[in-house]
């Protein structure tokens, strides 16, 4: 479905089964929607860019934890492709529906709600909703529509155009860390209503049902499925700091003395409630009373942003800052990055204000401000890219982003596979395209190595590839080792398409030669591939403290594996898809318009 919020029109057209065995879906499709539709160069804040809400072919059935649907824009915080992932009912009910992507085009004259019910499209007016925050939104929206509709929203944040507002439903689920709210600020729409009645059409049905039923069964059989129901992703608090990988104050450290107050088992003693996702039966979600009394969904990301690395080790008040975001729409990894940032320029005297580690009155003050571009909170509105530029005096090398997105939770002094995937993911630096960093810390943290490489594209087209396209959760297969081999299987089920592994991961590598065609096209001569860096600290300020005191980065050793990475991809030395790789993946018309765009600026 095609939305103009200028014209207040939709319509509605079916895609080639090219583009489906081509792109598979998510992903896939908001990549090729985005390097079609949008002209290079377009404003991300304008009414040209789009907003892409994709499924997949897996998405809504009836399978294991695949309530989940991708959000994709040109970003406004990087200039370059963005997108996340929304566990959401929207994934279920559009759907439903009927639809596999809504591309939203235009900008309303005023606060605009879209509502999609099956085939009849209203746009409604939200001048009463503007200024709620996400949670206020949510259950004034749920109060007429129901406990099922698929409802997302923004907050003020996304509102006031803050570049790392993201998208929020269900009082706890997040998604598009790289503005995909902001975009969705920019376009007037404060919030996408959808209810779906038919069913989802299946090529094999009783298979796909049986399938189904099978695999839910499955899942409950593996040894690690009740402590992810007793902790879900907190246990990696834990993990990380024995590991010396937890961010502590702005990246400087990987370890933090409070860690155990903020870990897994301290959340299990004041945990009230869990929430999920739809279709999932591993539900993840804690839920816990903050210090302001109030529900809180807790993620790892969340507390260790919001915890250590700005040096707050009071459970119940990191999920206070923690709800508050989600109530505002902003993403929380980005803000517990522009905190940390903060406090480190306030401790360096770069700037005025006093701002302390630890400080979680001024954290949540900071955070209000942020979300209503006040004071200090203007500057950090923009990011942490935006805000090292501003601050000067070097603070650029302590500015923790790749290719301006914030990066998440994980320190990389001692960890160069991690350190390389958050160099080479396909939106800045996320951890979700490939999460090496535990095979990294079993198999020999020390090495930069060829198979480090390796296992980096193994998981991108695994994780960024397979599982943003499908579009589906990948914490069964990560957390309890639910096997990939089903997946085939359900896409036969669904599609009536026999695949294989080595397809989708052709699929994979499609999807990431064009968006890494998408951001050269839009950085233009800018494009370097300096870009696919890790920030300065990592390589040049040792940690000082825990069990791997002095290590760092070597940026020699790093620029090796950049160069196999490139050469297995079939990218130039400047991180550039050739045409060659272009065409083998049938991206010929691509090649073209690269070409012509590179041609400009060499
Ligand atoms: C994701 C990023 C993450 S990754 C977390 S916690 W994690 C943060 N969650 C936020 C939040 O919450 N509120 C908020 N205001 N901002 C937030 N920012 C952060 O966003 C999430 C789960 C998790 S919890 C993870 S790892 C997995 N991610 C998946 C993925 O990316 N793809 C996929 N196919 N399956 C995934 N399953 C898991 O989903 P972004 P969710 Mg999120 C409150 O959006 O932009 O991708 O960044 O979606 O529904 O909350 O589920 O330790
Ligand atoms: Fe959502 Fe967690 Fe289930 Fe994944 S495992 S679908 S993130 S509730």
């Amino acid at each position: 479905m095609r939305v103009n919020l200028t014209k207040q029109k939709a319509a509605v057209r079916e895609y080639s089964a090219e583009m489906a065995k081509s792109f598979l879906g998510g992903r896939g499709f908001a990549a090729k929607i985005l390097w079609d539709e949008l002209k290079p160069g377009v404003d991300p804040l304008s009414p040209e860019n789009r907003l892409v809400f994709a499924a997949g072919p897996l998405t809504g059935f009836a399978l294991p934890s695949s309530g989940k649907l991708v959000v994709a824009a040109k970003s406004p915080l990087t200039g370059g492709y963005g997108d996340g992932n929304i566990g959401s009912h929207v994934a279920v009910q559009m759907r439903k529906a009927g639809y596999d992507a809504i591309i939203i085009e235009g900008k309303a004259e005023a606060p605009t709600v879209l509502l999609i019910q099956d085939g009849a499209t209203e746009f409604l007016d939200a001048k009463e909703l503007w200024g709620l925050n996400t949670f206020e939104t949510e259950d004034n929206l749920r109060s007429i529509y129901g406990p099922t509709a698929g409802i997302l929203e923004i907050g003020p944040a996304g509102e006031n155009l803050v570049k790392f507002a993201n998208i929020v439903c269900q009082k706890g689920r997040g998604g598009g860390r790289p503005g995909m709210g902001a975009v969705m600020g920019s376009k007037n729409l404060k919030a996408v209503v959808i209810i779906g009645s038919g069913d989802l059409p299946a090529a094999y049905s009783k298979d796909l049902k049986e399938l189904g039923a099978e695999t839910y069964r499955e899942i409950l059989t593996k040894p690690n499925y009740t402590f992810w129901k007793r902790q879900g992703t907190m246990m990696t608090i834990e993990w990380s700091q024995e590991n010396s990988v937890l961010p502590t104050h702005n990246f400087n450290e990987g370890v933090f003395e409070d860690a155990e107050a903020i870990g897994g088992f301290s959340m299990e003693k004041i945990k009230s409630s869990q929430r999920g996702c739809p279709n999932c039966n591993m539900t993840c979600g804690n839920v816990v009373n903050d210090a302001d009394r109030k529900e809180s969904e807790l993620d790892y990301e969340n507390v260790a942003m919001l915890g250590s690395n700005i040096g707050v080790g009071d459970l119940k008040k990191v999920a206070a800052l923690n709800r508050v975001a989600d109530e505002f729409g902003l993403d929380t990894i980005s803000l517990g990055n522009v905190i940390g940032f903060a406090m480190e320029a306030s401790e360096k005297k770069l700037i005025n204000e006093k701002i302390p580690w630890g400080g979680y009155k001024a954290a949540k003050a900071l955070i209000k401000d942020i979300a209503y571009r006040k004071g200090l909170g203007e500057i950090l509105s923009e990011g942490t890219h935006f805000a090292a530029e501003k601050f000067g005096s070097g603070s650029n090398s302590w500015a923790m982003h790749v290719k301006g997105l914030e990066i998440s939770a994980y320190d990389c002094h001692a960890a160069p596979a991690m350190a390389l995937a958050y160099g080479t993911s396909p939106i800045g630096a996320h951890h979700k395209d490939a999460w090496v960093i535990s095979w990294e810390v079993k198999t020999g943290r020390e090495r930069y190595s060829e198979e480090k490489v390796d296992k980096i594209i193994e998981f991108q087209r695994i994780r960024g590839g397979f599982f943003e396209c499908a579009t589906v959760c990948r914490l069964p297969w990560i957390e309890l080792g639910f096997e990939l081999e089903w997946y085939p299987k359900f896409l036969h089920a669904a599609t009536g398409l026999e695949t294989s592994w080595d397809e989708l991961n052709r699929i994979a590598d499609r999807v990431y030669a064009l968006i890494r065609a998408f951001w050269v096209r839009e950085y233009g001569k800018n494009w370097s591939r300096d870009l696919d860096y890790p920030p300065a600290r990592w390589f040049e300020q040792p940690l000082t403290k825990g069990a791997l005191k002095g290590a760092k980065l070597d940026k020699t050793k790093y620029e090796v594996m950049l160069n196999m990475y490139y050469k297995k991809r079939g990218w130039d030395g400047r991180g550039i898809p050739t045409k060659t790789t272009l065409e083998k993946l049938g991206l010929k018309d691509v090649a073209k318009q690269l070409k012509k765009s590179v041609r400009l600026w060499e």
